[in-house]
């Protein structure tokens, strides 16, 4: 309602005048203070407060108007460009990882098991696979460090890209699964993140205070003090009770409570594959070492001990999680 009719505020000289919906926009307090100095001010003084203010609240007006307007258009869910709250701790699923000796690489016994997964045969493939492996193991000592409990997830990139503006040397594939270049599809925020090249990955953990782990890391969370086939231990896998693999799709990290290391570490038997900061030349080519199966790829790739050779470009199976050095004693 209107609480005063503005002639009485303006001089009579004066072109402005307030209209009922100005009026209206008024807060108490200002309606209260041109009630009292309606009572005792010069015209004057008053005309030049009323048309300062409704001058004011018409701009205002007309703001909330378009922002109104504004809302009522159709919006696209997007990702913001910036967070509108400060991501959580990237470092607080990490768990420490005890170092000291231990056996890397397969038993000859170790290695019968994963050609017994294969139904693959050619002329030179035992060789070809057993050149792979490190036939027999032999004892590698690697310090104390923290590993991320989980495989890196497309939220956790995005919080990276967006706080650094990466940019990659060579962009090729980068991402290729992201709906723009700084927005995954909406259900995909807790998935491990692909696409991304060992590099990109090593950029990922710099910024967190970190690194890649190598392969022989890699292999100390998955196999712990015992040995063992697989990260779980030497039962072989169930498809839908242990571990990602033999799919379509790769799943929200975390999601099989029975693919976990000794030590806690989830998903290194499957889900998504994981670089390391280790590199070897095949024919003359350099390949990236990544270790553990992925969702395409069958129980055996899950073997503990198992090297993936992958060529210098991303895809769609390979992910990673980070390590942190952890300060001498
Ligand atoms: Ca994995």
């Amino acid at each position: 309602m209107p609480f005063l009719p503005c002639s009485v505020f303006v001089a009579p000289s004066s072109t402005l005048q307030c209209s009922v919906e100005q009026q209206e926009r008024f807060p108490a307090r200002i309606k209260s203070l041109m009630n009292r100095l309606s009572r005792i001010a010069p015209s004057l003084l008053m005309g030049l407060f009323t048309a300062l203010s409704c001058q004011s609240f018409q701009e205002s007006g007309e703001e909330v108007a378009a922002a109104q307007e504004q809302e009522a258009q159709p919006q696209a869910p997007q990702i913001p460009a910036s967070p509108t709250t400060p991501p959580a701790d990237p470092n607080q699923d990490m768990v420490r990882i005890p170092g000291g000796s231990f056996l890397f690489g397969a038993t000859e016994r170790q290695f019968q098991a994963y050609l017994s997964f294969s139904r693959m045969s050619f002329p030179g493939m035992k060789e070809q696979l057993r050149s792979r492996f490190v036939i027999p193991p032999r004892p590698v000592s690697v310090r104390d460090f923290r590993m991320d409990s989980f495989e890196v997830t497309n939220q956790q990139f995005l919080e990276f890209l967006q706080a650094t503006g990466y940019q990659p040397g060579q962009a090729g594939g980068f991402l290729h699964h992201w709906e723009t270049a700084r927005r995954y599809p909406e259900w995909a925020a807790g998935f491990p993140v692909v696409w991304v090249s060992a590099a990109d990955a090593q950029a990922y953990c710099q910024w967190r205070g970190g690194r890649l782990p190598s392969e022989q890391e890699w292999e100390r969370a998955a196999r712990g003090d015992d040995g063992r086939f697989f990260p779980w231990g030497n039962q072989a896998p169930s498809r839908h009770e242990t571990a990602v693999f033999s799919s379509d799709l790769s799943e929200p990290v975390g999601s099989r409570a029975g693919d976990a290391s000794p030590f806690e570490v989830y998903d290194l038997g499957g889900n998504v594959s994981e670089w390391t900061s280790d590199s070897e030349a095949v024919k003359g080519k350099q390949h990236q070492v990544a270790r553990g199966g992925n969702y395409r790829e069958t129980a055996r790739e899950m073997f503990t001990f198992n090297r993936r050779l992958e060529p210098l470009i991303r895809n769609e199976y390979t992910g990673f999680r980070c390590v942190l050095e952890v300060p001498e004693r």
